[in-house]
């Protein structure tokens, strides 16, 4: 039976933090994948993300395949196009662009989706996806062709994501995006994780542990580390 959000819900209640690990098979050699996944079962991790905003899908199955073999985590999807379904994941996050005013990235690719993700047994998560302005243009910006929400206007941000909730999102993730410059400020962590009751993902360009704990202590339930463990398998040593 699919879980995967029941227990992210049972950590948000228990107030326990959940640690997920991006890998983006566009930036990770295909061959590296036993020294990575060793690396991550050694980590504090508790789900591994696998995606990419411009990855074509390639080897996908195979790659999923290997991780799950040395794996008990669960793996989601986090997908950047259509490319990017399989059915060796766990689940999948379900994503809606709400940052942008693309209709691309609000509806027309989820509806694309579905056939696919019908043959499969994925755990379907409604994530509602923020992108925030974090100093330069990133990879989701570029892709979606969607400007990034204003890092200032903190009260619209935390507005945008209550209305994901109401829209039924079971998760809303702020997202400075990978290898961003400035990460989502802790403030507004704090105003969105206070105003919405579903679960929060914080992600982009952390690239400490102390960040990875004030994300924590400002109101995150999950955050995502992608570009500094790629750099650093040690990251956690
Ligand atoms: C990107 O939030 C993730 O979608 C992770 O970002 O690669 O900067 O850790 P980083």
């Amino acid at each position: 039976m699919n879980r995967i959000y029941e227990d992210i819900l049972d950590a948000k209640r228990s107030r326990k933090k959940l640690l997920a690990i991006l890998i983006d098979p566009e930036k990770t050699n295909r061959f590296n994948y036993l020294p990575l996944i060793k690396k991550i079962n050694q980590s504090p991790a508790t789900h591994i993300f696998v995606g990419g905003s411009s990855y074509d899908g390639n080897h996908l199955d195979e790659i999923i395949s290997i991780l799950k073999e040395k794996t008990t985590l669960p793996i989601l999807l986090f997908p950047g196009n259509l490319s990017q379904i399989s059915e060796k994941a766990d689940g999948i996050l379900f994503l809606q662009l709400l940052s942008g005013r693309n209709p691309d990235y609000l509806i027309e690719h989820q509806v694309q989706a579905v056939t696919a993700i019908e043959k499969t047994n994925l755990e379907v998560i409604s994530t509602g996806y923020i992108l925030i302005e974090s100093g330069g243009e990133t990879a989701v910006e570029r892709v979606s062709k969607t400007k990034p929400m204003d890092r200032n206007n903190v009260d619209y941000v935390s507005q945008t994501a209550k209305a994901g909730e109401f829209i039924g999102n079971k998760l809303i993730y702020l997202e400075a995006g990978s290898g961003a410059k400035k990460t989502v400020p802790m403030e507004m962590i704090a105003m969105v994780s206070k105003r919405i009751s579903v679960p929060l993902i914080v992600g982009g360009g952390i690239r400490s542990k102390d960040e990875i704990e004030n994300a924590f202590n400002s109101g995150a339930n999950i955050v995502v580390i992608g570009t500094a463990f790629e750099n650093d398998l040690n990251f956690f040593d």
